[in-house]
């Protein structure tokens, strides 16, 4: 590939020109902009484990009462793009929030959409566009774009859950902002029930639901099920793992960011080619050893790490005896509507 002309081969009378005009050369810059086969990604590798994180979030809990927070979370916040643009890749966000008994992080709604993947503790719930979701550990809760939610919390010890958010993605696109609102009024359970079983869905007197958001929450009970099942149904599977979708169409439960979960059956290693989006791996149960390029990262429960897009992943359960599962957050929705998703086998 040729050698392309660098900033400092311009004189600086021409260089002053172009700027006081808002102009600027490309070529200096173009092999930053479009890397030769592969893009260099901001996004490193990098692992936060929840032992370390824990006592911190604790100790956020007796420093900042909820009214100066509205959010108790801590950023886990990839180095490769700086901590203070709190992203773990290019366009997801994850946090860990805080909610201690008693206490309401109050209604808004925002444009980025959010899930929260629940890590310890029992008794808060998400109410989510009227409809309370009772929070339990491994249950996924929606919010997507637009939707009123608020937390709150009947029971007697700390919840915690990852929040995982596109907002990277809409707070570039200068489109992130948010609405207050006011404590909502229950009407419903978050859908869970009404589409508990796969292959039938609500359909009174044969009208389908239009609804974009007919489901709020996945129980982990059913997904640990249906991970459990599909491993018995079919032993040569390549993976088990289930995706998180509308069930009303089967598409991705939201629209920028896709999730799922995955069974590492006891002894197994997965190799995942490498694929564009960046991805998020988050351990639910069990241990693992995720291989993420050069870097190695041990997951015990509740340990999050998160992968550059066209890297190649490598999982291995760590017990030969007992099954480890995953929960996995990606970009890979929004590389598929972009036309920009790509596998590397
Ligand atoms: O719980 O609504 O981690 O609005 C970041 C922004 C959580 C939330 C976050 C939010 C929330």
């Amino acid at each position: 590939m040729l050698e392309l002309g660098r900033l400092e081969d311009l004189p600086e009378s021409y260089r002053a020109a172009l700027t006081a005009h808002n102009l600027v050369p490309l070529w200096p810059s173009l092999r930053a902009v479009l890397p030769p086969g592969k893009p260099i990604p901001r996004t490193r590798p990098t692992c936060w484990s929840y032992e370390t994180l824990r006592p911190l979030l604790i100790q956020a809990g007796e420093l900042t009462p909820i009214e100066k927070a509205e959010r108790r979370v801590l950023v886990l916040a990839n180095p490769g793009h700086g901590l203070e643009k709190m992203q773990a890749s290019s366009s997801i966000y994850l946090g860990m929030q805080l909610l201690l008994p008693g206490e309401i992080a109050p209604a808004h709604r925002h444009t980025p959409n959010a899930v929260r993947l629940i890590v310890e503790g029992e008794g808060a719930y998400s109410t989510v566009d009227g409809e309370k979701c009772e929070m339990r550990r491994g249950d996924l809760i929606l919010t997507p774009t637009g939707l009123w939610h608020e937390h709150g919390h009947d029971g007697d010890e700390p919840v915690v859950w990852l929040d995982v958010l596109d907002l990277p993605l809409v707070y570039y696109m200068e489109a992130s902002y948010v609405e207050e609102g006011e404590l909502q009024a229950v009407n419903g359970d978050g859908g869970a029930r009404a589409y508990l079983r796969g292959g039938v869905v609500p359909s009174p007197v044969f009208e389908r639901r239009d609804q974009r958001y007919p489901m709020l929450h996945y129980p982990w009970a059913d997904v640990r099920a249906a991970l459990n099942a599909l491993a018995e149904a079919e032993p040569d599977l390549e993976a088990v793992q289930v995706a998180y979708v509308n069930p009303e169409n089967g598409g991705d439960c939201e629209n920028i960011l896709g999730f799922s979960a995955l069974m590492l059956r006891p002894g197994e290693t997965l190799a995942l080619p490498a694929r564009s989006p960046a991805m998020v791996f988050h351990l639910i149960e069990g241990g693992a050893e995720v291989t993420i390029d050069d870097a190695v990262f041990p997951l015990s429960e509740a340990d999050t790490c998160c992968a550059p897009g066209y890297s190649p992943v490598l999982l291995s359960n760590r017990s030969a005896e007992l099954p480890t599962y995953l929960f996995i957050a990606d970009e890979s929705p929004l590389h598929k509507k972009l036309g920009v998703y790509e596998v590397r086998r």
